[in-house]
């Protein structure tokens, strides 16, 4: 992502309940099965911020994660 530049995340799901959540950035949404979940964000910062589900969903839920990376 870009800092200063708007932009809309979208989440959807293709079997359960999950959630995204980055700590860093201060933004989560749930992430629900066969709806698209828009989040309207703009980065004001620049680094690389870890994401997590936090919404145990089961086998592999740990390993749900990434790095949202914001520059200038
Ligand atoms: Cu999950």
């Amino acid at each position: 992502m870009k800092k200063s530049v708007p932009a809309v995340l979208e989440f959807t799901s293709l079997d359960r309940l999950h959630g995204f959540n980055c700590p860093g950035l201060g933004i989560r949404a749930d992430i629900v099965p066969g709806k698209i979940n828009q989040l309207r964000f703009t980065p004001s910062k620049t680094g690389s911020f870890p994401f997590h589900c936090d919404n145990f969903c089961g086998i592999g839920h740990e390993g749900m994660a990434g790095t949202i990376t914001v520059e200038e």
